[in-house]
């Protein structure tokens, strides 16, 4: 009977644990075995006799006391998918003994703080990042001094973060040092011989391909996005302003369960859509104006990045629609341009032909696309394209007033931006769900949006 007891216990043990972790898989989107799998590609591509730390992210400031809301390095994120701050990675290329566990890996977590708790909540603590992140052994940052110190005096060859000189400098070690070069020099004066490297560039090829998980969490953000760019459409009318475009599209990303916007959105009318990253927003827009809209989501750490540009009435005028039609065609081109082996310059290239050949090669004066993922601007390296990558891509012509071309086309700025999945042979259009064909852009904008409603006291006067 005790052992039936006993038995029925475990059961629900690991019922209970099961749940937990489905929760937390479910919260996170990367599976756990996923983060692990990562980590284990860093240590391979690192040199033997090496280890390497990254480092969370931090709070900034603010005003006075109130920090901005935090959010996590990406490369910590990418490898952790830790979320809070003040946390620390350790990798090594051996593996070493750990609570007679030999391990490569180390996550350090801050300790308990009761105090800061009851102001801001508690952090994931180890026993978590164990469970949700396939983490074998965490630590206290408290030890992660004395364990850097005896680890160092034995390896050869350290990859860093820059800002661990930040790091050493206060809470972690408490040695003060300021600057990158008095780290290193204090470095190379503690453990003679041991070289430095950047840490950033074992994850970076890695970052530019994108796995299925990966790529869930990209849609999802991309389709948000999308939906902002319908609600703003239906919403845009003469006499608003840029701002009230700006909330009806930042509503739509927290609606749809995103961080909120991965960048300040673009929402710039008339002569500020000739700026490129316009984002004061403060602007009445005008019958006549165009407005570019260069927004992007951001979900579970993933960033979108979608730009249309639309007439503010509601319907092209000529001129608009012959640069509109131009920046289209540029777009086409540079689409049928991607594919694995393809170099980012040829994307620009593509586009660029068209546009001068309309005579406005002047006022095309960006590169079509980027690399898209963590980072809204991926700092993933600028190699052939490969199958798996997510790009952008992004023609424009923006013409200032006082351009040497008919004052026509004068303040108006036209950007096409979509986000593409290079693929075996070819390409997926990811945002394909956000128009940008003339009369289908014309269709919606007849139709209302969520920007035209009475709000709060207006719907007792309206
Ligand atoms: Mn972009």
């Amino acid at each position: 009977m005790a052992l039936i007891r006993r038995l029925v216990f475990c059961c629900l043990l690991v019922f209970a644990a099961s749940l937990i972790v489905a929760d937390a898989l479910d919260a996170q989107g990367i599976p756990a075995e996923e983060y692990a799998q990562r980590r284990r590609a860093v240590i391979e591509r690192m040199d033997s006799g090496a280890v390497a730390v990254y480092l969370a992210g931090t709070s900034k400031k603010r005003s006075n006391d109130v920090d901005f809301e935090f959010v996590q390095d990406k490369n910590f994120l990418y490898l952790t998918g830790y979320p809070d701050p003040g946390a620390i990675l350790f990798l090594s290329k051996e593996k070493f003994p750990r609570n007679g566990q030999p391990t490569h890996a180390i996550l350090f977590v801050p300790p308990t703080n009761p105090a800061m708790e009851q102001w801001v909540g508690k952090h994931m603590s180890g026993e978590e990042a164990r469970i949700t992140l396939g983490f074998g052994s965490t630590a206290s940052t408290s030890e992660f001094r004395a364990f850097m110190d005896s680890t160092l005096k034995t390896k050869r060859l350290l990859y860093y973060d820059p800002r661990i000189s930040l790091m050493l400098s206060d809470k972690v070690t408490h040695v003060r040092l300021r600057t990158g070069r008095e780290f290193r020099n204090a470095v190379s004066k503690r453990y003679p011989g041991l070289v430095l490297r950047s840490a950033f560039r074992l994850v970076s090829s890695q970052r530019a391909r994108k796995s299925p998980a990966e790529l869930r969490l990209m849609q999802k953000a991309i389709d948000a996005t999308v939906d902002a760019h319908l609600e703003a459409f239906r919403s845009a009318e003469p006499g608003m302003f840029e701002y009230e475009l700006e909330a009806v599209i930042e509503y739509c990303f927290r609606r749809e369960g995103c961080d909120g916007p991965a960048f300040p959105s673009i929402v710039g009318s008339g002569p500020n859509s000739t700026t490129l990253h316009y984002e004061k927003n403060t602007r009445r827009m005008r019958k006549g104006d165009m407005v570019v809209m260069d927004i992007g989501a951001e979900y579970q750490g993933y960033s979108a990045d979608v730009t249309r540009t639309i007439p503010v009435s509601g319907v092209f005028r000529p001129e608009q629609r012959e640069l509109y039609e131009i920046v289209l065609r540029a777009r086409e081109a540079a689409l049928a341009a991607v594919k694995p082996g393809v170099r980012f310059s040829e994307l620009t290239d593509a586009a660029m032909e068209i546009i001068r050949a309309a005579g406005f090669g002047k006022y095309f004066n960006h590169s079509v696309s980027h690399h898209l993922g963590l980072d809204t601007h991926d700092p993933v390296g600028y190699g052939p394209l490969e199958e798996g990558n997510v790009i952008t891509i992004e023609p424009g012509i923006y013409i200032p007033e006082g351009a040497n071309v008919d004052r026509k086309y004068w303040n108006i700025g036209i950007r096409i931006e979509d986000d593409v999945l290079v693929t075996k042979d070819g390409y997926e259009i990811l945002s394909k769900e956000a128009p940008v064909e003339i009369d289908a852009i014309e269709a919606i904008m007849a139709q209302e949006g969520i920007g035209n409603l009475p709000v709060g006291r207006e719907k007792e006067t309206r």
